[in-house]
């Protein structure tokens, strides 16, 4: 499914493949615990997040940035086997992911209408992973007054951010609580695939 020029994959992992890779997040989180990060602005954000990979995304005071090391120091966990075969069968590339970042949702979390751009070269796509319960999905253009859409995307579905629509704004407006019965105390997972180089 084409949306905004994003593709969408409704339904591509089915119920056995998001309840192992739900245990493959508990354990990536065992050695990498969810952060309530601040915004530069001096705001919690509501989403938890933590990360496995080569890098993580970190946010303090100074800004945002991709760092080697979680805030307690210790490098990020690797990105499991299970992820990366999601990866390669999507985009077909040889190059792996550097990061797999994890967001929590609680009922209340939301985010902000944002770009991802801080991976260095937009030339690789990123592939956003859902699970649990349902999230209205608003996806724009390249500039933050253009046009958005909305979708309720559903455990499962998987979001491609390539090609044109790679930097289009998109942001997570709400979740449905008890939509989805895949986490024990409900909520949302989103894990997104980026490829991260560093500038030069
Ligand atoms: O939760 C989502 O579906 C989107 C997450 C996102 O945009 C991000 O982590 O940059
Ligand atoms: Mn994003």
């Amino acid at each position: 499914m084409e949306f905004q020029g994003t593709r969408v994959l409704p339904g591509y992992l089915d119920k056995s493949r998001q309840m192992a890779l739900v245990e493959t997040v508990r354990d990536v989180a065992r050695h990498a615990p969810l952060n309530r990060f601040m915004t530069p602005y001096g705001k919690q954000m509501s989403v938890r997040m933590t990360a496995a990979g080569r890098v993580g995304w970190v946010a303090d005071q100074t800004g945002y940035r991709y760092s080697a090391f979680q805030p307690s120091g210790v490098p990020w966990p690797p990105i499991p086997q299970d992820i990366l075969s999601i990866w390669t069968d999507i985009t077909d590339l040889a190059r792996a992911p550097d990061c797999c970042l994890i967001n929590f949702y609680d009922e209340n979390a939301r985010m902000g209408l944002h770009q991802d751009k801080d991976e260095g070269n937009f030339d690789w796509p990123v592939v956003s992973i859902s699970l649990g319960d349902d999230a209205l999905f608003r996806v724009g253009t390249n500039d933050r007054r253009g046009p958005t859409r909305s979708v309720w995307l559903k455990s499962g579905d998987v979001v491609v951010l390539e090609g044109p629509s790679r930097l289009a704004y998109h942001g997570i407006d709400r979740l449905k609580p008890r939509s989805s019965t895949l986490l024990r105390e409900g909520g949302r997972l989103n894990l997104t695939l980026r490829v991260v180089e560093d500038p030069i």
